[in-house]
């Protein structure tokens, strides 16, 4: 049942068999952020459905993407490949063919700067046309004033040469791809419009410099907030795609609300983010993997902290916080201040477990902090000494066990160990020792004093001392498996964590609780995160699947961070089989956001738009 024509027939789907679906994202071919895994992950379902004749992508080209994610087709007789022709005929550098990802979609990619020498004349109408005025001097945004031109040129060509007597429905994500929006409709071109935001730009803003940002929404002046933070185009540019399209979409219930009334206009349904579940998909292997991996994280712990003092590897549990570094956006300073408290409590109760937190995000930094790097040498100078160690004397026992006459004695194993290897082994842990506390931070960060999460950590004395319950790993860059730290990937890093902590304060969906899950991995997060926000209104006893939401709506920091710091604490006294369970438990619940079932919200926009 492949074609949309038999699915149809099947009552699978209500968009009719002849309709083509575009989706337009900066983010096709190209990864900046949680977008691009919007759109990657959506592709298998969204071919599924519509089948891929009928479904493709527009993107921007850029040559040094290109190699990893593109594909040149080589077959341009479909309406879509002539009308590619046609425009490199007219001097666009356009490309046709495969984006590499599951699902190998069709993609349309348009290189911005093929047209930068019209971008006065593409300003001016901007201007003319919808009163936007586009700032010089600003590459970004020349580069999506360039591409929305090249696409607007692209989808009038097509209606143009008979191709929207099929029906077309354009779905465009974000500002960086809106631009062409108002313009399609002023042509009145026959193309069906859907325009999805993933934020707003001023919400983003407001949140980052107003504590009580959602109390004072309804209050906000738009125009005032976006010359205050100089940022009108863009602010402009949502307001102008939000209006023009056909039907309007967000993420969340919260930034429908951010929509209302700092765009104007209320979005007309909640597209809920999903993931491709069956990527992560390990089954009875995610607690294998879990593992696994947690054995990587124990070198890295034992490199970096065992140098100045131990603790029981076996009783440890790996917390950790990822993302782009806004410190109270992304609820940083919470989840200091909860892990302060838990240090203070699990001292008070004598726990016999230690938290180690890593923070991953990504700062200015010099480079690794050549003590880091020089404690993880020293530490596999030990480990291969000792791997030598265990072959001399697993040879030597052999040959003299196998050797023995008659009677059974078994050997002092000490004596089998050369000397130079002895000296070797207590040379190398001696220069290794330290009396320095272990680093907080991995690198040397650019202006480390006005650091907020070192400054935290300064004032609150969370530095790693002996007797602090809760360590901190400050890693400030994304993990990747050439990080001779880790030596994994930010995936296999995750699994072998514990918990993951997200409490966000302004977050229109955040994917990282959902990778958590799918990975078998409890997290915490907030109800002001679109994600949280969903869970609260839609699963019961999220928390019994690994999804801890709090309270953010209604409570203040003090209490918010008191309540962190409890769940944090029940985490650290469960026992290992209530883990166990737990990351079953989660890996299970993720299949709730795979795009199987989250892709029906996408056809509900598409039978609306078809509708308007
Ligand atoms: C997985 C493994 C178990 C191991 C456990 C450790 O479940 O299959 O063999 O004991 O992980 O769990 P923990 O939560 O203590 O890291
Ligand atoms: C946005 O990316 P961000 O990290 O700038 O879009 C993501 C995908 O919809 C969303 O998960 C995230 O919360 C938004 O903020």
């Amino acid at each position: 049942m492949n074609s949309p024509v038999e699915r149809e027939k099947a009552g699978k789907i209500e968009i009719p068999s002849n309709t083509i679906l575009f989706e337009i994202a900066w983010e096709v071919c190209n990864q900046v952020g949680g977008i691009y895994t919007v759109i990657r992950s959506k592709v298998p379902s969204v071919i599924e459905k519509w089948g891929d004749e009928n479904y493709f992508l527009i993107g921007p080209y850029f040559e040094d993407q290109a190699s990893a994610h593109f594909d040149p087709a080589t077959d341009y007789s479909t309406p879509v490949g002539k009308a590619v022709l046609k425009m490199q005929e007219r001097g666009f550098d356009v490309h046709y063919g495969q984006w590499i990802v599951s699902g190998r979609p069709h993609v349309v990619l348009f290189n911005p700067y093929s047209v930068f020498d019209k971008l006065d004349e593409i300003k001016h109408f901007v201007w003319q046309d919808y009163h936007i005025s586009l700032p010089g001097q600003d590459e970004l945004m020349d580069k999506v004033a360039a591409f929305g031109f090249q696409v607007k040129e692209f989808l009038r060509y097509l209606c143009s040469s008979g191709f929207c007597s099929s029906r077309v429905v354009a779905h465009f994500h974000e500002w960086m791809a809106g631009l062409p929006i108002p313009g399609l409709r002023k042509e009145n071109l026959d193309i069906k419009i859907v325009f999805t935001t993933h934020a707003t730009l001023l919400g983003r803003y407001l949140a980052m410099n107003d504590n009580r940002f959602y109390d004072h929404l309804p209050f906000y002046n738009w125009e005032t907030e976006a010359n205050n933070f100089n940022v009108r185009p863009i602010v402009e540019i949502e307001r102008a795609s939000a209006h023009g399209a056909h039907v309007f979409t967000t993420v969340s219930e919260l930034t429908g609300r951010e929509c209302t009334h700092l765009l104007g206009r209320t979005p007309d349904l909640i597209l809920p983010n999903g993931l491709n579940i069956q990527r992560f998909e390990a089954l009875h292997y995610v607690q294998n993997q879990h593992l696994q991996f947690k054995e990587k994280i124990h070198d890295f712990v034992r490199g970096h902290f065992f140098q100045s003092y131990s603790f029981d590897l076996d009783n440890t549990l790996y917390f950790f916080t990822s993302g782009r570094y806004e410190y109270h956006n992304k609820g940083y300073d919470l989840t200091l201040e909860a892990l302060a408290r838990l240090n203070w409590r699990m001292q008070q109760s004598n726990s016999k477990m230690t938290v180690v937190a890593f923070f991953i995000t990504r700062r200015p930094f010099y480079t690794f902090n050549p003590d880091v790097l020089h404690s993880k040498a020293l530490i596999e100078d030990i480990s291969r000494v000792c791997e030598e160690i265990k072959e001399q004397v697993g040879r030597r026992l052999y040959t003299k066990i196998t050797s023995q006459n008659g009677q059974y004695e078994f050997p002092d194993l000490s004596e089998m160990v050369d000397d130079y290897l002895r000296l070797k082994l207590r040379r190398n842990v001696q220069s290794w020792r330290t009396n320095q506390l272990p680093k907080i931070v991995t690198h040397t960060i650019v202006d480390d004093t006005k650091d907020e999460v070192l400054n935290f950590l300064r004032t609150a004395n969370l530095v790693n001392n002996r007797h602090d319950r809760v360590k901190v790993v400050y890693h400030p860059d994304f993990i990747s498996t050439s990080n001779p730290l880790f030596k994994m990937d930010y995936n296999q890093f995750v699994r072998g964590c514990h918990l993951g902590i997200f409490p966000s304060m302004y977050e229109p969906w955040g994917y990282t609780p959902l990778e958590c899950l799918a990975s078998g991995l409890p997290s915490i997060t907030s109800n002001l995160a679109g994600f949280g926000d969903y869970v609260s209104r839609n699963i019961l006893d999220g928390e019994k699947l690994g999804m801890y939401i709090l309270d953010r709506k209604s409570r203040d920091f003090n209490l918010t961070a008191d309540e962190l710091a409890d769940i944090m604490m029940q985490f650290v006294q469960m026992t290992r089989r209530e883990r166990i369970a737990l990351r079953y438990r989660s890996e299970e619940a993720s299949l709730h956001f795979d795009w199987s079932n989250l892709g029906r919200f996408y056809d509900d926009a598409y039978e609306l738009v078809l509708k308007r």
